[in-house]
């Protein structure tokens, strides 16, 4: 079967070896690192693999998906059709949030969902044209305002035409950078206090997109947003390309998307199972 990325090394690996000695555990340690599926999993993975000692490459491979198997895990995000729902769409600059939030346009709008977004980034330059842009090619209802307004304002304007026309969903953007990193959870944690006092508890969603090409800084990224706004559910980005996914496995916050390119299309429901077994080479 063919294999890459980072599985195909694994199973590359146990075939170059002859043996299960100590230098086999240390080296599978390191690449296990080096992969960013950081040095707690790969101790744990290390030592699974010790005690069964696999004797064919399948049987290897096998044996570090069923550790991993705890690690991550997926959440269906489905919005209620019959009351306002709002997701706050973070992340840092150019991870893929205005991409994605095209994406998912596309995606609930042909689930019959009444779609509508909100240009919450009103920093970097071009942020509004681009979302605009992406709403008329989707269809999509826009709520925007001028360059530099307030997002939190944005947002409200938002929630309110949403509940006058009947919309069920709204997808928002934000900054993803600000002068500085202080600035931005300031301004996010007053766009979360207005949402979170007009939408309900369960049908307000923050999801972080974090880009798979990332490798160890996503676990960062993930802390930061997590410690200031509080993050419900992941989306990973960019997963066609060269994958440092296994980060991942360190970060413990549900995963609901996969992007795996750049038309709207490319997005996928997560699959653990699929996820594990590409990660683990089987
Ligand atoms: N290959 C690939 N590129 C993506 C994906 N998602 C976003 N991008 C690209 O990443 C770049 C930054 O995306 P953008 O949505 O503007 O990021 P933002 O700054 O977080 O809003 C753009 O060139 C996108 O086309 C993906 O799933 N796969
Ligand atoms: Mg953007």
């Amino acid at each position: 079967m063919f294999k890459f990325g980072f599985g195909a090394k694994l199973a590359q690996f146990f075939g170059f070896r002859k043996t299960l000695d100590d230098k086999f555990f240390d080296d599978l340690e390191d690449m296990l690192i080096e992969g960013d599926f950081g040095a707690k999993n790969a101790m744990l993975i290390s030592e699974h693999v010790n005690k069964l000692k696999p004797k064919t490459e399948d049987e290897f491979l096998k044996q570090v998906k069923e550790i991993l198997d705890d690690k991550i895990s997926g959440i269906l995000l489905e919005p209620n059709p019959n009351e306002l729902n709002v997701y706050l769409i973070l992340g840092v600059n150019g991870v893929g949030k205005t991409t994605t939030i095209a994406k998912l346009a596309s995606y609930y709008s042909k689930k019959n969902y009444k779609v509508v977004l909100s240009a919450g980034d009103t920093f970097r330059a071009g942020a509004i044209e681009q979302l605009d842009l992406h709403a008329k090619r989707t269809n999509t209802r826009i709520v925007k305002q001028e360059s530099g307004s307030d997002p939190g304002a944005v947002v409200y304007d938002a929630i309110s035409s949403a509940f006058a026309k009947g919309d069920n969903l709204i997808l928002c953007d934000t900054a993803g950078r600000m002068h500085n990193k202080e600035n931005l959870m300031k301004e996010l944690q007053k766009t979360d206090k207005i949402i979170k006092n007009r939408i309900k508890e369960q049908n307000y969603k923050k999801i972080l997109v974090l880009d798979a090409t990332t490798g160890q800084n996503s676990i960062s990224q993930a802390n930061l947003f997590n410690q200031f706004i509080g993050i419900d559910a992941l989306i990973l980005t960019k997963y066609d390309s060269m994958s440092k996914a296994g980060a991942l496995l360190q970060i413990g916050i549900p995963v609901a998307f996969i992007g795996t390119g750049e038309k709207y299309e490319d997005i996928q429901i997560f699959d653990k199972d699929k996820f594990l077994s590409t990660l683990a080479g089987i």
